[in-house]
């Protein structure tokens, strides 16, 4: 009898325990979201959007600091830092996390994707988390992909208007296998660099080149040491949100709701702004004195043959099965 009604007793205070932690289960905390691009950006501009979500959505509980420009880091080392824990979050590059889950240079092979739409299907789908969930082992987690966008080549030699102008290009490529690859088989020389390095190299002649989409080019300026654009659109370029795991795992389970929510809604921001804004660059860059080239469909029929050796070594050394899955992926998005 005694001990029913003290089991009843810790019941019901556990139960006024349990409302009572929910109510106020947001803590104050900042979070440092770091990012590559300048403030006044896509990535910027979503970076921003981002923070006023978190904090519209926490009652100013959740202080998202956002640091562009690579203030803290190159991707790879911001991606360090959030695996130490010394960094709460980021947005980056999926192609520099290669280094710790390989499966990621997937979406770098070119020619995959044929438009953004079958891109949101996959990348918000089941392959796009199943992909993101490999990061847990590794002390990352993944909460959305947002677009950098369709790539397209830029140099300070002359302008490419077929593979063979692709020699003599000394080009900065992402630190990935993949892209290295690629490039070397189209006849430039394959530089890889992070992205925080690339603008000086240019700047100073290390390289002669780069790839990127149209938004990047006009936000980072590269209009002032590029003189060429080429349109190959040769790869879609994912970016990804991404948390040190060992912060999220002190999150409580409404922290970590606000926390993907404002993250999705910055996500249909982000593309939303990327598209328009990647409309609107091709002109800007023009009126910036770049000269624009179209690569015709015959030549990137030829790029896409030629790089088929990259994509055979990406599954050859153990990358078949996610490519096979991520093709099955797109066709159903088809
Ligand atoms: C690159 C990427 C960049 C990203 C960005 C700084 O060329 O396209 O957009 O790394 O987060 O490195």
């Amino acid at each position: 009898m005694k001990l029913a009604f003290a089991s009843t007793v810790a019941a019901a205070l556990l139960a006024v325990g349990v409302t009572a932690a929910s109510a106020q289960e947001i803590s104050s905390r900042i979070i440092r979201f770091g990012f590559g691009l300048p403030e006044a950006s896509n990535q910027g501009r979503a970076a921003k959007f981002f923070a006023d979500e978190l904090a519209r959505l926490s009652d100013g509980k959740l202080k998202m600091r956002t640091f562009g420009d690579a203030k803290l880091g190159s991707d790879v080392q911001m991606q360090n830092a959030l695996i130490g824990g010394a960094q709460e979050m980021m947005v980056g590059s999926t192609a520099t996390l290669v280094g710790i889950v390989k499966d990621f240079g997937v979406y770098d092979l070119p020619f995959l994707f044929a438009d953004s739409k079958e891109a949101d299907a996959v990348l918000d789908g089941p392959f796009g988390r199943k992909l993101m969930d490999k990061l847990e082992a590794q002390g990352l987690v993944g909460l959305v992909y947002w677009e950098n966008g369709f790539r397209n080549l830029t140099n300070s030699k002359h302008p490419v208007a077929k593979m063979e102008d692709f020699s003599g290009i000394k080009l900065r490529v992402m630190q990935n296998p993949v892209y290295i690859d690629m490039f070397n088989s189209f006849g430039a020389n394959a530089v890889p660099l992070p992205y925080s390095e690339l603008f000086s190299a240019m700047e100073t002649g290390a390289v002669d080149g780069q790839e990127n989409p149209v938004t990047t080019i006009e936000s980072a300026k590269f209009y002032e040491v590029q003189k060429y654009l080429t349109i190959t659109r040769h790869v879609y370029s994912p970016w990804i949100v991404l948390a040190s795991k060992s912060w999220y795992d002190q999150l409580s389970g409404d922290e970590r709701k606000i926390l993907q929510q404002a993250a999705e809604a910055a996500r249909d921001f982000e593309r939303k702004d990327s598209r328009e804004a990647s409309l609107k660059a091709i002109d800007a860059l023009k009126s910036h004195g770049m000269e624009v080239t179209e690569l015709p469909p015959e030549e990137l029929a030829r790029l896409k043959e030629k790089a088929q050796p990259a994509a055979d070594k990406f599954a050859a050394e153990g990358g078949a099965e996610v490519l096979k899955e991520l093709q099955d992926a797109i066709a159903q998005a088809k």
